[in-house]
């Protein structure tokens, strides 16, 4: 039977083979001989966009037949990865794909290495939005991801001399064949000027925005494609450019470089990703980058509204908004601004739609990344709505009166306006007002939410409050990431497990068996070899396959303690030093994160690893026991390289700070082991994989608040430990600085003098707790079991029980199944 394939959407591996040396010719214009890598990847990307606009259509259809209840999912920070593997993997067509290219004498792996990932996100917020998109699409939930197109994404990171050095990350350079901009669809966007009262044509009066500056938002669109289904949202990101008109008094006056160079600064708006995380800075640009992407996401859904014929008084039916964070929250006044001055609802009505439409989730609980805008800055950015804004607070002090009269302590803590010095816009109690939802994002973050950040507005309105905890999508970091690992659970539980992660439980079945066990060590034996390779050749380090692979990946912060590894380290390295013919399990330290570019501290613990690692790597007594390697330029692309090699995942914030954590749940799904503390979702981590199979360190939330009550004395623990004095003095004496006892001096400063994160309340339990893990290490067979259960227990952390606990609990949306039609 001869069956004629449409090459742009047949997948057989010879139409894949036509299809792509079209693409080659007619897209990128190049024959094989001058083509260049990028080249082939442009041709396979645009093969398989190709196979995947028929979906992408088909879903845009049937939800605008079925004007279907959708989420709109607001955020300023998208942390996508590579499209490529995730694209092949979800509509299952990797393997054809891998013969067509092996057939062409190409190396897909080669392929999927040559993507530029799109790093519009600094950590942990901006994956799980993306990890949500996926989950969202593979459970067919109609919804669309709003956000910023930035022309610089995350800074690549350099290391030069032990320093952190940034690179703007030009992702954009070699062109993105994932997004399709839609010109049609542009809006303009008002900035800055005065409001004025007037009367309307009817004589009635109305209050008129006068704005200084208008910017035009052009939406571009990539599909998100769900796990074999037909389903194919869309991440809608806007770019913006200058608004022609604007300029033209500029021209008039003969200002042609004046009107020239207001175009450049209407394009700064999304010129670039804000690299701080967990601290907001109050800066104007930034504010206007929120502003402009929450309000052209507005006027896009009362634009689908009015194509789909539903009234704007059913906003709230149509669409549900979920703010991921604070960074989108100016929507709640937006929406009352567009519904009120824009289309004639008076402020009741307005209101009520407004508060029936957003939910809000809270990603922190440290006071530095509560978001708080100075009065005069956003007065001056956004007249109107803090006019709006005043109007919420003035009925909403109202409420609370009602609710606890004379309480005149309480108004002042629960005003949306900060009074107590300068004035500032309190965006987390913004968004607490205008939404009808408000939840954290891991079970010990909420019920912290509830006693401390937010208990006020808990006591006020406490059915809004509900948990989600996080999760990750097992398509990326496992189907796509861990090929090896799946290839042995196919053999005995199938692949069930990719759209229900609880089949995973299944595993536990095997653990008794010794020959599963034994594949289970090779296989983990072979990824750690891979990485071996990989760390040669980019740091010319050589690192024992045997060792255990101890890792701690993610965005450098105090709070997230990487010194308190180090602390470990250079313990482990005084007890060589000590006595070099201990017996001591060896093991390789892996670090990668970046830090916030002016955020000193963490820069200098990154030095420190680096000295450290310089040092450690190179005495001989060491007899390479230890290693000490950091990994530069953490990606989402690098991140699915290194989680399936790691024996032991590094999870130990202070007790209350980490709110949720993903990266606990990427490792412990690859089947590493955690040290960790009780905090964030390590607790519920924990209690699935159960304690014995856990190792657990640290002070407790409680404890910490404790301790800091009846006053912390850091150095007390410094002077009673010898092993942490010796730890410490070895940094201080410049040891790891050539001498120079000044470079680490702030670090050790801030260890003895306040110690806010409380490194030297919990060495002593997590050096101890150390050792168990290196005792267990040497026992292959219990470790290996303890792995298996940990990916076997992992049924919780898939982000499609997160979706589907919004979906359920407030979103209230069901899915919608799309049929494949030409
Ligand atoms: C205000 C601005 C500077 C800002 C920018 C980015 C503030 C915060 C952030 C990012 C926060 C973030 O990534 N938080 C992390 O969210 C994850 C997903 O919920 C959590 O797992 C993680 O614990 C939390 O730190």
């Amino acid at each position: 039977e001869v069956r004629i394939e449409d090459d742009r959407t047949g997948l057989s591996v010879e139409t894949l083979k036509r299809a792509f040396a079209d693409n080659l010719f007619y897209i990128q214009g190049k024959f094989p001989g001058i083509a260049s890598k990028n080249d082939f990847y442009m041709a396979l990307a645009y093969t398989v966009r190709d196979r995947l606009l028929r979906r992408w259509l088909n879903t845009a259809e049937t939800y605008t037949r079925n004007a279907s209840r959708t989420v709109a999912y607001l955020s300023a920070e998208f942390l996508m990865g590579p499209q490529l593997g995730n694209n092949l993997i979800n509509l299952g067509i990797y393997d054809q794909v891998n013969q067509a290219m092996k057939e062409l004498g190409l190396d897909l792996r080669d392929l999927l290495e040559e993507e530029e990932e799109p790093g519009l996100g600094n950590g942990g917020l901006g994956r799980l939005a993306a990890c949500y998109l996926d989950s969202l699409a593979t459970l067919e939930i109609p919804s669309l991801g709003y956000g910023i197109r930035y022309e610089f994404g995350i800074f690549e990171q350099d290391i030069k001399d032990g320093w952190q050095v940034e690179i703007t990350d030009k992702w954009l350079s070699a062109g993105n064949p994932w997004e399709l901009p839609r010109p049609e669809w542009s809006v303009e966007v008002k900035l800055g000027g005065r409001t004025e009262m007037r009367a309307d044509e009817h004589g009635r009066f109305k209050v008129y925005w006068l704005p200084e500056k208008v910017v035009k938002g052009i939406p571009y669109d990539t599909p998100i494609l769900g796990y074999k289904t037909n389903t194919a949202n869309t991440l809608r990101l806007w770019k913006a450019e200058a608004v022609e008109s604007f300029d033209f008094y500029a021209f008039d006056s003969g200002d042609y470089l004046g009107a020239v160079h207001q175009k450049t600064v209407s394009e700064n708006i999304s010129k670039v990703l804000y690299p701080n995380d967990n601290s907001a800075q109050g800066k104007e640009l930034r504010l206007a980058q929120q502003i402009f992407f929450v309000s052209c996401s507005l006027k896009d859904m009362m634009r689908i509204m009015e194509q789909q014929k539903v009234s704007l008084d059913q906003f709230h039916e149509k669409f549900v908004i979920q703010l991921n964070d604070t960074h989108p929250s100016v929507a709640i006044p937006e929406l009352m601004r567009l519904l009120i001055d824009e289309h004639d609802i008076p402020w009741e009505k307005a209101w009520e739609i407004t508060k029936k439409t957003f939910a809000y989730t809270n990603h922190t609980l440290l006071p530095e990344a509560l978001e708080r805008w100075p009065i005069s800055l956003f007065g001056k950015m956004l007249p109107r709505h803090l006019e709006i804004i005043y109007e919420i607070n003035n009925r909403f002090l109202d409420e609370v009166r009602m609710k606890f009269p004379d309480d005149k302590d309480r108004l002042r803590r629960m005003s949306l306006i900060d009074e107590s010095g300068e004035r500032y816009v309190r965006m987390a109690y913004l968004a607490c007002v205008g939404s009808y939802s408000i939840n954290g994002v891991a079970a010990l973050h909420t019920e912290l939410l509830q006693k401390d950040v937010l208990h006020d507005f808990y006591e006020m309105y406490p059915q809004k409050f509900n948990n989600k905890t996080n999760g990750i999508t097992p398509r990326r970091f496992m189907v796509l990431s861990n090929p090896r690992l799946c290839k042995l659970l196919h053999s005995k539980i199938g692949d069930d497990w990719v759209k229900n992660l609880y089949e995973m439980k299944k595993l536990e079945a095997f653990v008794d068996d010794p020959e599963f066990r034994h594949q289970w060590r090779q296989m983990k034996q072979e990824i750690k070899q891979d990485v071996v390779d990989y760390i040669k050749e980019t740091t010319g380090i050589n690192v024992n396959v045997n060792s255990m692979f101890d890792i701690q990946a993610k965005r450098f912060h105090e709070y997230k303690r990487q010194h308190l590894n180090v602390l470990h380290i250079i313990t482990l390295y005084n007890r060589i030093k000590a006595n070099p013919n201990i017996d001591i399990t060896p093991r390789t330290f892996l670090f990668g994160g970046k830090a916030a570019p002016g955020y000193y501290m963490a820069k200098l613990i990154i030095k420190l690893i680096n000295s450290v690692g310089d040092i450690v790597n190179r005495d001989p007594d060491v007899r390479d026991r230890l290693k000490v390697v950091f990994l530069k330029d953490f990606s989402v692309k690098f991140a699915q390289r290194i989680y399936p090699s790691a024996d032991l995942s590094e999870q130990i914030s202070t007790a209350g700070k980490e709110a949720s954590g993903t990266g606990n749940m990427k490792f412990a799904l690859n089947g590493a082991l955690t040290i960790g503390t009780l905090d964030g979702a390590n607790v519920e981590i924990l209690e699935e994989v159960g304690a014995e199979n856990f190792f657990l360190c640290g002070l407790t939330t409680e404890e910490v608040y404790a301790l800091k009550a009846k006053g912390y004395k850091p150095w007390e623990y410094y002077q009673k430990d010898p092993e942490l004095k010796l730890a410490i003095d070895r940094i201080a004496s410049g040891f790891f600085s050539h001498g120079d006892p000044n470079l680490f001096k702030p670090l050790v400063d801030h260890l003895l003098g306040n110690d806010q994160y409380m490194l030297m309340a919990d060495y002593r339990s997590y050096i101890d707790t150390q050792d168990r893990v290196s005792e267990a290490y040497r026992d292959v067979d219990r470790w290996v079991r303890m792995s298996i259960l940990n990916v076997a227990r992992m049924g919780k952390f898939s982000s499609d029980r997160s979706i589907r606990d919004y979906c359920e609990d407030f979103w209230k949306i069901q899915p919608v199944k799309i049929e494949l039609k030409e």
